[in-house]
């Protein structure tokens, strides 16, 4: 596969990358490796052979593309009601890496790569780097954590796929992420949003000035984040920030990416199919419509992946990128449906409230949502540090700044919250997807 795209030194050619293939040629492209994987994966996974048979459906069924939407889904307690290896297709000697998502509950999610999945992965991910504008000759930093996390080892093959030099350096000892930055001469760091925020403040502190270093862009993902988080880091740094996307159980980072143009996120859908479905009814949506994101691993060998929901809500982009790219695109992550919280019946989203508070300039994107109950009412806290010169022991100061803040989020969610404002560098700081909510409402 690798050959499709790389130039005859083997070095990756981006003009000849299926992400610039005319439409017809892709879904014919998509066509036949959905019917060759809906194959494979019923003559190899138990549970979704079982499942076509209760629908009577058999990989036969396939004629078009649309016919997907007759397959029953895939969630995530599949693959924990099969841990660990249940969802496998291929036998252990022909896998060559597992990796594991620790979730929020009880035992990991398992998934697994043969050696062909792995180079899929990696061209994924160099097609990712390509799109924020890097090359063979540019020095990429990766600071995603090395592990069963994917983030490393996925942005970490891509990176040498591409013909670029990786600094393996893995997440965390801020001090010498910025020391090898500076010294190594970077001109891209990976690493979670919420990472690089700590970075920035951390050259700060150590008189760093990033806008004179070579870097130039940030590839940022694993956890929602919003524009203005992207504006107050590019203003911050003057490098360009690039969202991009995955998910373990469809392969790890690699499944959608901002071009430099950043208008949504370019999915790779020669690999990942992706259909937006209503989260209520399961019903097939439009583009353009909003709804939760479900993938279809259309090459993935050792772990085939049908009609995954992931839980993400967006809404593809149809509309043609300036960047000539035909694969279609959709609009950032901004929440999962399970992100909600719901307070005295309104559905409130964490990325509502950072929208919100860093529309006031003085608000820095260092912030904790609190939720509490008090006399069986339900509140919002918001905690936030602010910058040095607007933390203030004016009692009248700090009420003002409160209150501009609040009004700033209520303006959004439409409900009241209470704002606390914190000191430069009290919350705690995150070295991968942070925490940002606290759910207090049990312990009343
Ligand atoms: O977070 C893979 C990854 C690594 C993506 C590095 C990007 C960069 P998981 O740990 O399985 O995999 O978590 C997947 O994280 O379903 C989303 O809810 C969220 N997520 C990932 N990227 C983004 C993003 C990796 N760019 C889950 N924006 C997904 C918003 C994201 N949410």
């Amino acid at each position: 596969m690798q050959a499709l795209w790389n130039d005859s030194e083997g070095l990756f050619n981006p003009a000849s990358a299926p992400d610039f293939l005319p439409t017809q040629k892709l879904k014919d492209l998509q066509l036949q490796r959905l019917r060759a994987i809906i194959r494979h994966a019923y003559d190899h996974v138990k549970l979704f052979r079982e499942r076509c048979g209760a629908n009577n459906l058999s990989p036969d069924s396939v004629r078009e593309l649309s016919d997907l939407g007759k397959f029953p889904f895939t969630v995530k307690t599949d693959l924990r009601d099969t841990y660990p290896f249940g969802l496998f297709a291929t036998g252990m000697k022909d896998i060559v890496r597992l990796h594991a998502s620790s979730g929020t509950t009880g035992k990991p999610i398992v998934v697994a790569y043969t050696d062909e999945d792995i180079k899929v992965w990696a061209n994924a991910m160099e097609r990712t780097f390509s799109c924020a504008g890097l090359h063979s000759g540019d020095v990429i930093q990766n600071a995603y954590g090395y592990g069963l996390f994917t983030g490393g080892l996925g942005a970490h093959y891509g990176a040498e796929s591409l013909g670029a030099t990786v600094i393996p350096i893995s997440g965390g000892n801020t001090e010498r992420q910025l020391m090898i930055m500076k010294d190594f001469g970077s001109n891209a760091i990976c690493c979670t949003p919420s990472y690089f925020l700590h970075i920035i403040e951390q050259a700060k502190n150590m008189g760093i000035n990033l806008k004179e270093l070579p870097l130039r862009v940030g590839i940022f993902g694993a956890e929602p984040w919003t524009m203005e988080m992207g504006l107050y880091m590019e203003r911050e740094t003057g490098i360009k920030c690039i969202d991009i996307y995955g998910l373990s159980e469809i392969t790890g980072p690699g499944v959608a990416s901002m071009c430099l143009h950043q208008r949504g996120l370019h999915i790779f859908e020669d690999l990942f199919y992706p259909e937006i479905i209503d989260p209520e009814s399961g019903d097939v949506l439009d583009d353009g419509e909003e709804g939760e994101l479900v993938l279809t691993t259309l090459c993935k060998k050792a772990m085939p992946m049908i009609r995954y929901r992931t839980r993400d809500i967006t809404r593809i982009i149809t509309e043609k990128c300036p960047c000539g790219r035909t694969i279609r695109r959709m609009e950032r992550i901004s929440r999962r449906s399970d992100d909600m919280f719901i307070i005295r019946g309104v559905n409130v989203f964490p990325s509502q409230i950072e929208a919100g508070l860093l529309s006031v300039e003085e608000a820095l994107p260092h912030y904790q949502i609190v939720l509490t109950r008090s006399g069986g009412l339900d509140q919002i806290n918001v905690e936030v540090e602010v910058t040095p010169e607007a933390f203030s022991d004016k009692i009248a100061e700090v009420q003002a700044l409160q209150k501009k803040i609040a009004h700033a989020i209520e303006s959004i969610i439409q409900i009241r919250v209470t704002v606390k404002l914190m000191e430069p560098n009290s919350l705690p700081r995150s070295e991968g997807k942070a925490k940002r909510l606290i759910d207090k409402r049990a312990q009343e």
